[in-house]
């Protein structure tokens, strides 16, 4: 018999089913995420549309825009979650604070971070932008979320994922047992499964480093750049978008390196390790790749702050495993 199309409320519940003890609390989550992602996909579409009708009323709503639909995206997160009764709290990048649930919802077992809109600065040259998200358990017995729920290592993640909102619109996820790919599909406003079981390639062609910023790069951060490109075997080539879920996903399909090291200005860099590092490492390391600040792998990290930045280098393992090499002086080009 035809099996049809899967979509992502089918896929979670294959899932779902696949662990006898699931309550469903989990895939309730992921689909009020991903419902949330479609209301953010259609605004951040329509945000040309808004700057045109900005203009013509000569009105100047170019940076304002741009800000309301970060404080936008991230109340849409908030609101497809707070009521569910399955959280004990929340994380935002847009938020100093933990987001607690209000005291008139049940409360639950997890805990979920995002960054509702990586890489707002681009909006308004349509560029591609893009939601981090990624679920924990409740490390407390969740009378209301702590930060020490918050806290935990990505070794401790349930799932991570993000959805990018480019020429269309797609949600990659993995619960780690892999990564799968969803893409919108605009006329029936669902997420069907399009990219199966991903799996990056050991190594590319691409690195992606903001090299506006090499000056202030240590000599051994240099030296590694250098390398690539002087790696004439291999014809590497820069391809930085300077959004970050953009960058990543090219890299996840067709392999190679994106990194964001710290520097003399910014030691840490610019990259937050609860929002942005450590959800893409799960999934990196989920379709094969890694990541590192330079020493450790992301993974390993126990964040100290919820706001704490890291330097991030994502990828292939033979570009990071490179990157380690160079960072411990063990080779040079
Ligand atoms: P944001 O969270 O304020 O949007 O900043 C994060 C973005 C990432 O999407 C991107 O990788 C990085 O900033 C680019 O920074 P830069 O312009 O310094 O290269
Ligand atoms: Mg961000």
């Amino acid at each position: 018999m035809e099996v049809g199309v899967t979509n992502l409320g089918r896929y979670l519940l294959e899932e779902q089913r696949k662990h006898p003890q699931a309550t469903g609390d989990f895939t309730l989550i992921i689909e009020q995420i991903a419902f949330a992602c479609k209301v953010i996909s259609r605004e951040v579409n329509k945000a040309g549309i808004v700057n045109i009708l900005g203009k013509a009323k000569n009105v100047n709503v170019h940076g304002e825009e741009q800000q309301k639909l970060d404080v936008y995206s991230n109340r849409k997160m908030i609101q497809a979650l707070d009521h569910i009764g399955k959280l004990c709290a929340m994380g935002s990048e847009e938020d100093e604070e933990i987001i607690r649930i209000p005291d008139h919802y049940p409360k639950g077992k997890y805990v979920v971070v995002f960054d509702p809109l990586d890489g707002s600065s681009n909006i308004d040259v349509n560029i591609s932008i893009g939601t981090i998200f990624a679920v924990y358990r409740s490390i407390s017995s969740c009378k209301e979320g702590v930060e020490e729920d918050f806290k935990q290592s990505g070794r401790n993640l349930v799932a991570a994922g993000y959805v990018l909102y480019g020429s269309s619109t797609m949600l990659v996820y993995t619960a780690g047992n892999g990564v799968n790919g969803f893409t919108l599909d605009p006329n029936i406003g669902e997420f069907l499964l399009s990219h199966e079981n991903i799996k990056m390639p050991e190594s590319g062609k691409i690195y992606s480093f903001n090299e506006a910023n090499y000056n202030r790069w240590t000599p051994e951060i240099q030296n590694y750049v250098n390398c690539l490109r002087n790696m004439t075997e291999r014809q590497y080539t820069g391809r930085y978008i300077g959004s970050l879920v953009a960058d990543f996903h090219r890299n996840l399909l067709k392999g190679g390196v994106f990194g964001y090291p710290g520097d003399s200005k910014n030691p840490k860099g610019k990259l937050r390790l609860l929002y942005e590092a450590i959800p893409l490492a799960f999934i990196i390391e989920q379709a094969g790749g890694q990541a590192t600040d330079g020493e450790q792998n992301i993974l390993d990290i126990v964040p100290e702050e919820l706001h704490q930045r890291t330097p991030l280098i994502i990828g292939s393992n033979y570009e990071v495993d490179l990157y380690k090499q160079y960072m411990k002086g063990e080779v040079k080009c």
